[in-house]
């Protein structure tokens, strides 16, 4: 239990007036917000991209839009908010330029694991129009190569046997859909960073539904739309050094506040089943086709992030910024982004792709955010086939090499084997599907034999075979990796 004095010091409803005078505030009226959102993954991602967008659109007057925001994992989160009344703050920061907002569209937050009847309920509203999601890649329990439901998954498994019960994404969701009047109108936009996002989204629902209710997976694939969508903000994880600098500038305690960045980007595919919240009125981009900015955002934002994650984790370099401003691994990231990736990207129609390269490079080196290079690296098996492999694959197809590309892909291999930095420290790897790649690496008996072993698990690379030339330039690389660690493959 809080004291008085602490619940004064932190953020609420009641404390709004004792904050900094120039964090801006909800301009509404918070007691008549609706709830027509139900958002599942409530990490710091979706409460500084789609919450702040929903919240422009409620600033205007369109009170309909409150948030429902669930969480299927982390029940801290939804009790920080709750003891907060479901506010935070979002301070976007660019050097030494910041701006903060306490930000009120969120109606409540929930814990499904505890709170399962509610959670179906909401999602069963018909006053419910939109459900969006954050929960990772692998939140969707997708195989990663073959992009089909994962049925040897254990929790998969678990809600096939009890879809009233359920844990997992899918299950929820679908839990939720299967009780919902016939005919309300609803729209899932899914906002996770993989290819044709909504695309594959209802693919797995309608999948996992078609294994116990033909009639709910019949009515997930003809009554729901599922737009793609391209989101991009990057949002560092809090830290209590965060929490710490917000305090000092809200001038109050917010266990869930944001850091994060000024730039932020949603694009999403023109094809709703009901209303909608006018997003494009915040600043979102409603188009007929979104695949070209999903594949210029993947490939050259993620797919550079990933390959400073791993470099920097192996350098020593804890955060991008750091990573950007190493002579070696900053060039890296620089060459790797313009001449390998930025030749497999197609720009969407009058977009200037130079343009966004240089803006991504500056978002990079924003000093202001401590992003961890160890939290881009977690769940790599997950991201690598999405960010790396299809850039790869396509230009190896037409006879090209990638040398920079291969390069990341090699230091990700050396990561995963070595597990410790180049200086030796040890290093945490998080990523639930990587066990048996691994295994694989740390069996091989040589560069070569760890290169072709790699390539060869499909959960990750795929059944398609990869050129044998490919793989003798990968196992050069892992042997100079295991040589001179990447100092001396970056120099090379
Ligand atoms: C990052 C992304 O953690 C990661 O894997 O690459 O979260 C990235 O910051 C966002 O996609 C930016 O929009």
């Amino acid at each position: 239990m809080l004291s008085t004095a602490e619940r004064n010091a932190q953020l609420s409803q009641q404390s709004l007036g004792r904050l900094a005078k120039e964090v801006a505030l909800p301009g509404y009226d918070r007691s008549r917000l609706a709830r027509g959102i139900v958002h599942v993954g409530l990490g710091a991602f979706h409460r500084a991209h789609q919450a702040l967008y929903t919240e422009a659109v409620v600033a205007q007057g369109d009170l309909r839009w409150g948030i429902v925001g669930v969480s299927l994992r982390d029940p801290g989160v939804a009790d920080r908010l709750a003891a907060q009344d479901h506010l935070y703050s979002v301070t976007e920061r660019h050097g030494d330029e910041a701006r903060t907002r306490i930000v009120g569209v969120l109606r409540d937050a929930l814990y499904a694991p505890s709170h399962l009847a509610q959670v179906i309920r909401a999602i069963a509203d018909p006053a419910t129009t939109i459900l969006t999601s954050t929960v990772t890649e692998k939140g969707y329990s997708q195989h990663p190569a073959s992009a089909d439901l994962d049925v040897a998954d254990a929790a998969v498994r678990h809600d096939l046997a009890h879809p009233d019960a359920p844990k997992t994404t899918l299950g929820v969701l679908a839990a939720g859909i299967r009780s919902r009047p016939a005919g309300a109108p609803l729209t899932v936009v899914c906002c996770d960073n993989m290819a044709r996002n909504g695309h594959s989204l209802r693919k797995l629902l309608v999948q996992y539904a078609g294994l116990f209710d033909e009639t709910l997976a019949r009515r997930i694939e003809t009554q729901i739309a599922f737009p793609n969508s391209m989101v991009d903000r990057i949002v560092p994880a809090a830290t209590p050094a965060s929490l710490a600098w917000a305090a000092g500038r809200l001038g109050l305690r917010d266990e869930a506040a944001i850091v994060c960045e000024p730039f932020m980007q949603w694009v999403i595919e023109d094809c709703f089943a009901g209303p909608r919240p006018a997003w494009e009125d915040a600043g979102a981009l409603l188009t007929a086709d979104v695949r070209p900015y999903q594949a210029m955002k993947l490939r050259l934002l993620n797919g550079t992030h990933s390959a400073i994650a791993y470099a920097g984790q192996l350098c020593g370099l804890e955060s991008v910024s750091d990573a950007m401003a190493d002579p070696l691994v900053g060039q890296f990231a620089r060459r790797l982004m313009l001449e390998d990736l930025r030749a497999t990207v197609a720009a969407p129609a009058g977009y200037d792709v130079p343009a966004y390269c240089h803006e991504l490079l500056r978002r990079f080196e924003n000093p202001a955010l401590a992003h961890r290079t160890q939290q881009i690296a977690m769940d790599g098996t997950q991201k690598v086939p999405v960010r790396w492999l299809p850039a790869l694959r396509e230009s190896l197809a037409a006879g090209v090499e990638r040398p920079l590309l291969e390069r990341a892909l090699a230091g990700w291999l050396h990561y995963l084997a070595r597990g410790r930095s180049d200086s030796g420290a040890p290093l945490t790897i998080s990523d639930p599907g990587a066990e048996a790649l691994i295994a694989r690496l740390r069996a091989a008996a040589d560069d070569g034999d760890a290169a072709r072993a790699a390539l060869a698990h499909e959960p990750v690379f795929g059944s398609a075979p990869w050129p044998p030339a490919f793989a003798a330039r990968l196992a050069r690389h892992l042997a100079t990796l295991r040589q001179g660690g990447m100092a001396a493959l970056l120099a090379g």
